[in-house]
């Protein structure tokens, strides 16, 4: 009776581990593609990754089928509509494209032979979306199965900032390792991230956009900085979709974010000593600040600094708050450019604002100054007088967060991180008298300099975000 018992528990212990190492084999495993030329999941011996095809139709024994074409076609543009009028992008274009196209490797040819270390740890993607484009929002999500190594993905979180439709979260959490989220309101994007990280699986946070194409390998050297230091925030160089022929365009690899006093975000070049020093275009760039909306933070260190201030709504300035919390109080923030993720830079925003644009911005954007800014936010006001006696309700809880965390000062930030952004008065100090080719430059209160004019290096127009 006890060798008949001990059989039968070997038995199903042999079958078990047989099972699981099925399991695991089929998750990583090549995708039996069925179209076009990819070469299916290969990670190479120095750990990057070929692009795989996702077959059009995935399903998995646990979750209901996800009919792409279903889900694309019964929410086309319909004859004599106009493309941009819902999603402030040529609709017509997103469409015509399908999920998974190719777009040239963007990066420096030197990052093509980097190698990543084949130990590191999986993340969770969160997208937030109101209202996006189907045809957009899942070129997002397969771009990132397609372009990803399969074990890095725990797990793809959607967070569905009440669009109109349920529909879209409900279909696309048929997509293997897509969960959706639904709010029921509109929280707004900065509330429904929060929401996203708090239900990840993984130590690894990665925030996205809903109107992305991830590029080859944009993953990797992403969570290898995080991993060598969790106190690191990374950002990808961002690449431009165009709003207008989806064409897939090369950002520059010489920019970082920076800002004026209004709290207006701009893309500004290194500063030149910075510029001369690297000699390895492979390296990060010290950025002042983020864009915002494509990055990758270490889950526990999110959760230490305080996630993000819920009391902002909907759209701005979170950014700003996100960026000066991270530098004062212990961390950094880079940008990667063996990394590079393509996002459509609209000029308009697609949707309402409950409470309107101006004030939301404003809100949000005082609320960032008040807490974080010292006796440095006069400037903030002084270039923003739109913004003074708006209300922006209680921020008790954020100075005690400062409080706790013993963050450095406004002060220390301008000093160490961000010595470019001149403070109004040494503005006015500065004057500058041109003739022809020459400049006469007052250099603060003391001294004079003739020099041949500086020119202000242009951003293009498509890679402006208008905050
Ligand atoms: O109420 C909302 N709820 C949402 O879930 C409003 C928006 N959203 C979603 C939206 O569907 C999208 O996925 O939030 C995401 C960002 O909204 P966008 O695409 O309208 O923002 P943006 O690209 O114009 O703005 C940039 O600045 C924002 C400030 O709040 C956010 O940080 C965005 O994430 C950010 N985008 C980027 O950084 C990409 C590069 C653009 C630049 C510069
Ligand atoms: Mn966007």
């Amino acid at each position: 009776m006890r060798r008949i018992r001990a059989n039968a528990i070997l038995i199903l212990t042999v079958a078990w581990i047989l099972g699981t190492f099925y399991y695991l084999w089929q998750d990583s495993k090549p995708s039996s593609s069925s179209s076009s030329s990819s070469s299916g999941s290969q990670l190479k011996n120095h750990g990057r990754l070929e692009e795989r095809t996702l077959p059009l139709i995935v399903s998995t024994s646990n979750k209901s089928t996800f009919d792409e074409k279903a889900f694309l076609s019964s929410k086309q543009l319909k004859a004599g509509e106009d493309p941009y009028r819902e999603h402030a992008f040529n609709l017509q274009e997103s469409d015509r494209l399908g999920s998974d196209r190719t777009i040239r490797d963007t990066r420096h040819y030197r990052c093509a032979s980097m190698t990543f270390d084949p130990d590191l740890p999986p993340t969770s993607i969160i997208i937030t979306f109101h209202n996006e484009a189907r045809s957009t929002l899942l070129r997002t999500i397969k771009s990132v199965l397609m372009r990803s190594p399969p074990h890095l993905i725990q797990e793809i979180i959607l967070v569905d900032d009440f669009s109109s439709d349920p529909e879209d979260c409900r279909l696309l959490s048929q997509i293997p390792k897509v969960r959706c989220l639904r709010n029921e309101r509109r929280e707004g994007l900065i509330r429904s991230r929060v929401r996203g990280a708090s239900a990840a699986s993984a130590s690894i946070l990665t925030f996205l956009d809903s109107h992305c194409e991830v590029n080859t390998d944009w993953l990797q050297p992403m969570i290898l900085r995080v991993k060598e230091d969790h106190t690191r925030v990374v950002s990808p160089i961002i690449d431009v979709i165009s709003l207008d022929n989806f064409a897939y365009l090369a950002a520059s690899a010489d920019l970082r974010g920076g800002f004026d006093w209004s709290l207006h975000f701009k893309w500004e070049q290194i500063p030149i000593e910075q510029k001369m020093a690297r000699n390895d275009p492979t390296q990060p760039i010290r950025t002042p600040v983020i864009a915002g909306g494509i990055f990758v933070m270490d889950k526990g260190w999110f959760n230490h600094l305080g996630q993000y201030d819920t009391h902002m709504d909907i759209w701005g300035g979170e950014n700003f708050e996100l960026s000066f919390r991270v530098w004062m109080c212990g961390g950094s923030l880079e940008i990667l450019p063996c990394s590079r993720v393509g996002h459509v830079f609209r000029k308009r925003h697609p949707y309402d604002f409950p409470e309107g644009n101006a004030l939301t911005y404003i809100k949000n954007s005082r609320r960032a100054a008040e807490v974080w800014m010292d006796e440095y936010k006069q400037y903030y006001y002084a270039a923003r007088p739109s913004a003074q006696g708006k209300a922006f309700g209680s921020i008790a809880d954020r100075l005690a967060l400062r409080r706790k965390l013993k963050c450095n000062s406004f002060r220390w930030y301008l000093e160490n991180v961000y010595p470019e952004l001149k403070i109004p008065e040494q503005e006015a100090a500065y004057s500058l008298l041109k003739q022809g080719g020459l400049c006469l430059e007052s250099h603060g209160t003391d001294s004079l300099g003739l020099a041949e004019c500086k020119t202000t290096p242009s951003i293009p127009a498509s890679q402006v975000c208008d905050k």
